[in-house]
């Protein structure tokens, strides 16, 4: 296969969430290569670890990213896209660690302080790691002093809150001024399903988005600025 036809393969395997050969999902591409054999069979081909990573993974989640913005396809769909993105990263993994691919950039995420809730908040960290980006999760009920601790860490990081209670977003609020202390300009998104714009200008947090792909775009414009 050549290059180009093998990345738009892996492209096309991980927007349709097509694991390897083994899976049976989808059904149409049932015993065909997924994922996991092609990334395999591109880095055996020498094909560069990078266009793996942004013509092959980051097409397919981009793809599969706008389809949920518009409401095309479903959660169910990003997390099986996300999981064949898995499979191929964990080939691509040793390249990244060699210095042969680089990331992005650092986003830190977490569900802050009190907030058990983290299925949307693992939807936009696969969907910005599938965007070429190294993920720090911090995982639920993230303290203030936990994210100040990650952006020290980390610097030049971007860091994205997750909440769902009511409860919860005031301690976003309290994670936004935390971090604007020690690091005024680290971007800081948020998102969760009763946050709004008007919330996000409130708290000094720097967008918002009701969706990953909205993280994703945010990042891409503070990159190019
Ligand atoms: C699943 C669930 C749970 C699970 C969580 C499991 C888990 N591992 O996450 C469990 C059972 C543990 C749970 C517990 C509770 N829950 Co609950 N839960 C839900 C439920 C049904 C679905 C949430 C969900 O996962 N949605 C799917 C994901 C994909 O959507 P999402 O999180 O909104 O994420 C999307 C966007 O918001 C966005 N996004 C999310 N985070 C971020 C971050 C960034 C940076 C960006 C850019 C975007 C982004 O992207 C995602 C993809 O589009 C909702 C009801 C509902 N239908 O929403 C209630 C709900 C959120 N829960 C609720 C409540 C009250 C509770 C409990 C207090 C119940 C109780 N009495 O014990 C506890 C609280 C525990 C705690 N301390 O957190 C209420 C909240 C009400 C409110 N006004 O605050 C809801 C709305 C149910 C209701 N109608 O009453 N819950």
């Amino acid at each position: 296969m050549a290059d180009n036809d093998i990345l738009a393969r892996i492209a096309l395997c991980t927007e349709r969430g097509k694991i390897n050969n083994a899976a049976p999902y989808p059904p149409d591409l049932k015993g065909e290569d997924g994922v996991d054999e092609l990334t395999e069979k591109a880095l055996n081909d020498g094909v560069d670890p990078n266009d793996i990573l942004t013509q092959g993974f980051m097409e397919g989640m981009g793809r599969v990213g706008k389809k949920f913005s518009k409401n095309e396809v479903f959660v169910p769909d990003l997390l099986m896209a996300a999981k064949a993105m898995t499979a191929g990263m964990i080939r691509l993994k040793p390249h990244f660690e060699s210095g042969a691919a680089k990331h992005k950039g650092t986003f830190v995420i977490g569900t802050v302080r009190g907030d058990l809730h983290d299925i949307g908040k693992n939807l936009v960290r696969m969907m910005v790691e599938g965007g070429g980006w190294q993920v720090i999760d911090l995982g639920v009920d993230t303290s203030p002093e936990k994210f100040v601790e990650a952006v020290k860490e980390h610097p030049g990081c971007a860091v994205g809150l997750s909440a769902l209670l009511t409860t919860t977003m005031v301690n976003m609020e309290e994670t936004v001024k935390a971090i604007k202390a020690v690091s005024p300009s680290t971007p800081v998104i948020v998102g969760g399903a009763p946050l709004t714009q008007e919330f996000c200008d409130k708290i000094g947090a720097d967008a918002y988005s009701a969706d990953p792909q909205g993280a994703l775009d945010y990042l891409a414009d503070y990159t190019a600025a």
